[in-house]
């Protein structure tokens, strides 16, 4: 698409906006201000750099697909995870996950990592204008296999996790501390089972020992802030998952942390869109795992689909965008990792910039005086409206490539490095 072109359709367009009562320069503008923390782990199929062979053992997720040219080391992850920010529009974050460290030559266990071995990630966040998150990762490891970590009624393994949480906090802080602004920690577990369980009360009181155990040691928020993440079930957790989402809401509520909101994580007819006004209200902020559930899957590309419009929707109108914080969560090997990424991104923030665009006022006006046909027919009408113009102009302005011309940069970057490893 040449400038000129996309110029004219974007004057065009925020003409058709204005008729409604809606600045476009404005809606912009609030887009560029907002980040979404990039998931470190689509760019290497969640394996980490702790070179194991326990390839997710325990964690109920699976990775299918082998593109060509999965990151093996933190070099790799970076440039690639660069060429991905290359293509998506604004300054965003990254979200790493603590099997992502750099540790040398000798093993370091997961007990034992400290924020040293995250000071490459932050030196090239530093240079690149990026804000890190952070996970620990309690999956994957040999003490994860039983299906067991912090609900685990076996002490020594229960207090292997809670240490390996404990270090992920402090890491956390400390990249905080570094970078000047909170770093989101979020804690998501495994523990359930495949089969009818019933010791429920035991697993969970295991949970909160632990949790307790764990969030005794208080940073600023400043540097760190928690957030807890509950799922519905996984893969050899069907029939049970500790950390359901009451169990995780309640801990929430009475200790002052965050939940974890993944949109693949609930029942396929619940609205994760629906939940941010019941929860923000208690909970002061959240953060959100936009992910795309398909069957039995959680963990599909975004997409801009009804379920990330009606999300997106709800974060706007809830006029607090700063207390929700957006990350992304999916992971598929089954093509270009990169484009995943960006995909995936471009996806979210053209759900963000189409919210953004409503008549809000309008809308309320209808909403208010209860003009359900009009509301109606002018929550239709807008769907017609051309944000795809203002997209491409979005994209223009920040020197990415606009519509599906992305592409060729990542089938280039393809040629050029992936198909080279
Ligand atoms: C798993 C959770 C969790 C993970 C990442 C790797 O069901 O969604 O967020 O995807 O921590
Ligand atoms: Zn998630």
């Amino acid at each position: 698409m040449d400038p000129g072109s996309i110029e004219r359709a974007y004057a065009a367009a925020r003409e058709k906006y204005a008729e409604r009562g809606v600045d476009s320069e404005k809606a912009l503008a609030r887009l560029q201000t907002i980040p979404l923390s990039l998931h470190c782990w689509q760019g290497d199929d969640v394996a980490g750099f702790e070179r194991r062979s326990e390839s997710l053992a325990g964690s109920g997720l699976q990775v299918t697909g082998n593109a060509p040219g999965r990151a093996r080391d933190a070099e790799e992850l970076r440039a690639d995870m660069a060429q991905a920010f290359a293509l998506i529009p604004g300054r965003h974050r990254v979200n790493l996950h603590a099997m992502y460290g750099e540790f040398g030559d000798k093993p370091v266990d997961r007990d034992a990592i400290e924020p040293s071995h995250f000071r490459g990630w932050e030196e090239w966040a530093r240079r690149l204008g990026l804000k890190l998150d952070f996970n620990a990762t309690c999956f994957a490891h040999p003490k994860a296999a039983s299906g067991a970590t912090l609900s685990c009624r076996e002490n020594g393994v229960r207090k292997f996790w809670v240490d390996h949480v404990k270090c992920c906090r402090k890491i956390a802080a400390s990249i905080g501390r570094e970078q000047q602004a909170a770093c989101i920690h979020n804690l998501w577990i495994p523990d359930g089972s495949k089969d009818v369980p019933t010791d429920r009360w035991g697993a969970r009181a295991a949970l909160l020992k632990s949790l307790e155990e764990i969030f005794a040691v208080e940073y600023s928020p400043q540097q760190m802030k928690d957030s807890l993440e509950s799922k519905l079930f996984g893969i050899g957790s069907e029939s049970f998952v500790v950390g359901s989402h009451e169990f995780y809401l309640g801990y929430a509520l009475t200790r002052k942390k965050m939940v974890c909101l993944d949109l693949g994580h609930f029942h396929p007819t619940e609205s994760v869109a629906d939940k941010i006004s019941a929860v923000l209200p208690f909970t002061g902020e959240i953060l959100l795992h936009v992910s795309r559930g398909v069957r039995w899957d959680s963990d599909h590309v975004v997409l801009l689909n009804d379920e990330v419009r009606d999300l997106a929707a709800e974060i706007v109108r809830s006029q607090a965008l700063d207390k929700i914080h957006i990350a992304l969560d999916y992971f598929d090997a089954s093509f270009n990792r990169i484009g995943a990424w960006v995909l995936g991104a471009r996806s979210m923030l053209k759900g963000l910039l189409v919210a953004l665009l409503e008549p809000q006022d309008k809308l309320r006006e209808l909403d208010s005086s209860s003009k359900t046909l009009s509301r109606l027919a002018l929550l239709e009408e807008i769907k017609a409206l051309p944000f795809g113009a203002v997209w491409d102009y979005h994209c223009h302005k920040n020197g990415v490539p606009p519509a599906d011309e992305w592409l060729r940069e990542v089938d280039a970057y393809e040629r050029r490095v992936l198909s080279r490893r």
